[in-house]
């Protein structure tokens, strides 16, 4: 009866460990812990898009006064200064690019930063455009929950299949160069060109069903964002 335990247990961990290989994703050298994260690094931006056509859809250098037509307000400070998106005090209320629809298959580049020494800033893609109290369509947060978590959620910032990197701090006034990659249900965040975190959606969001929307989002962090770029993949 022990040697059957053994057996089982042997066994069981096997195909735990078959299954963890396929799902576990290092970041950094670090592991990060979900269900959804699914490949090894290293990974560059340059091997994901080999072999495939990379067409500019929409630029945006904030470089004017007003944000104009392109962009809605749901509610909060938003506003351009000094040629930079800026949000000190949103509460959850995004700034949706409304001019410019997120193909399924896109690549998603800019420069965002903190003032605050908590960090925590974020922005959403391949959402719905309404308002939501925690995130819209896949949220990426870098240096939330008072510099302590950053994670690609979707639908809403808590849900429990989020990928985390609870490891990185991030630094306030340092600007990063954010790039995202989405190809069905698979997407990478670099920053800094170096992959961050990747994230597997075996039911992706669909732009058919409405999810082709960009926001930038804000609790209450100095928030700043510049030279949005957004790129169709085929
Ligand atoms: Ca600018």
């Amino acid at each position: 009866m022990r040697y059957l335990a053994l057996a089982l247990i042997l066994t069981l961990g096997i195909v735990s460990c078959k299954k963890e290989g396929e799902n576990t994703f290092f970041t950094k050298g670090k592991r990060v812990e979900t269900g959804l994260i699914w490949e090894k690094s290293p990974v560059t931006a340059e091997s994901i898009l080999a072999g495939k056509t990379v067409t500019p859809l929409f630029t945006d250098t904030f470089d004017r006064p007003d944000l104009g037509p392109n962009w809605q307000v749901q509610g909060g400070d938003w506003r351009l200064e000094d040629g930079v998106v800026q949000s000190m005090k949103a509460n959850n209320k995004n700034l949706v690019l409304t001019g410019a629809a997120l193909p399924d298959n896109a690549m998603i580049e800019l420069k965002m930063w903190s003032g605050s020494d908590f960090v925590d800033i974020k922005f959403n893609a391949w959402g719905d455009g309404g308002e939501h109290d925690h995130g819209d369509g896949y949220s990426f947060i870098l240096g939330g929950w008072k510099n302590r978590v950053s994670v690609i959620a979707k639908l809403h910032e808590h849900e429990k299949s989020r990928v985390e990197d609870r490891a990185t701090r991030l630094a306030q006034d340092e600007v990063y160069r954010v790039k995202v990659i989405r190809i069905g249900g698979r997407i990478w965040w670099f920053v800094n060109d170096e992959i961050f975190l990747a994230y597997l959606d075996p039911k992706p969001l669909a732009a058919t069903a409405g999810y082709k929307y960009l926001s930038f989002a804000n609790w209450e962090s100095m928030a700043y964002f510049d030279d949005l770029k957004i790129a169709k993949i085929e």
